[in-house]
């Protein structure tokens, strides 16, 4: 999807501070960090959201949720605490159209959220 943002940053088109990848996932850091730790785990494939995702992404969505912990692990926050979200849709709060998972850690997070 050329006007998708997070695909452009998986083709190498615009610039990321990337933290993992495979033939599948990527990980890079939030632009607007609302953490100390705030990384963003998507699928290389341009899925919408989880109200988009079907029974034949369940095994990559599991990928996502283990790749969560190993990135958390890395980054050191494994036992202090992380907190793992997406937002879907409006009332959710996504601004980007392309499944992402927030994991954020490095200090308390509140809940719940605003
Ligand atoms: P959400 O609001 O849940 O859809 O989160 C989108 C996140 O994506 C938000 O925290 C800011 C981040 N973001 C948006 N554009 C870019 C970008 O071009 N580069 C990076 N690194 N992050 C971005």
């Amino acid at each position: 999807m050329d006007s998708c943002i997070f695909c452009r940053i998986v083709s190498g088109e615009a610039p990321a501070q990337v933290v993992y990848e495979d033939d599948e996932l990527f990980a890079f850091e939030d632009r607007h960090p609302a953490a100390p730790v705030h990384i963003l785990i998507i699928p290389r494939r341009h899925i919408v959201n989880l109200a988009e995702a079907t029974p034949d992404d369940a095994a990559l969505l599991g990928r996502m949720a283990v790749l969560a912990g190993e990135i958390a692990r890395r980054q050191g926050i494994a036992e202090s605490g992380f907190r793992l979200v997406t937002n879907s849709g409006r009332h959710g709060g996504q601004s980007v159209f392309h499944l992402h998972w927030h994991l954020l850690g490095g200090r308390h997070l509140g809940w719940p959220p605003g």
